[in-house]
């Protein structure tokens, strides 16, 4: 199995609710490990431009104010398969359909406050990466 790098976001509901740590746990005690992490406040431009592909979408303004709505934690994520790993750790986007251990099943509020994001592909992977990060900020 290929080492993969994926993209992940703590949501300002988890961030809100000081779940940080707990967050991390999940992704460590699963086999992915922290190679990049930065705390920001995105800017409005930033999250627009980070859901583009969901501009058209009804949810998008609720999605970016959202967004918006208090500190993120941004990361990179690296381990054997990496991406689909990282979204099974999650769960599903709707909690109420999210499997037992998974961090949207154990933490998410709502389908819009779900608390995580990952990449769903090695496009967007590396597209979301490189968004956020610069190649000396990930270190392996
Ligand atoms: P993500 O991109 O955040 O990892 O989540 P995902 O792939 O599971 O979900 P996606 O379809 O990409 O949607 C992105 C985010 O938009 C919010 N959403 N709200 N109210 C709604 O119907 C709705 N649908 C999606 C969620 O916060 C979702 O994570
Ligand atoms: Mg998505």
């Amino acid at each position: 199995m290929a080492i993969e790098r994926t993209f992940s976001i703590i949501k300002p509901d988890a961030t809100e609710r000081n779940l940080t740590g707990k967050i991390i746990d999940k992704f460590e005690s699963n086999g992915l490990r922290v190679v990049a992490s930065k705390r920001v406040k995105l800017t409005r431009d930033q999250a627009e431009g980070f859901y583009a592909v969901h501009k058209e979408r009804p949810f998008f303004g609720e999605l970016v104010e959202m967004m918006l709505s208090g500190p993120v934690v941004l990361q990179v994520l690296e381990g054997e398969n990496a991406i689909a790993k990282n979204r099974e750790i999650m769960g599903a986007t709707n909690p109420a359909n999210a499997e037992a251990g998974t961090i949207r099943k154990e933490f998410a509020k709502s389908m819009g406050e779900n608390s995580v994001h990952g990449s769903d592909a090695p496009e967007t992977a590396a597209q979301e990466i490189k968004y956020f990060f610069k190649d000396e900020e990930i270190v392996g």
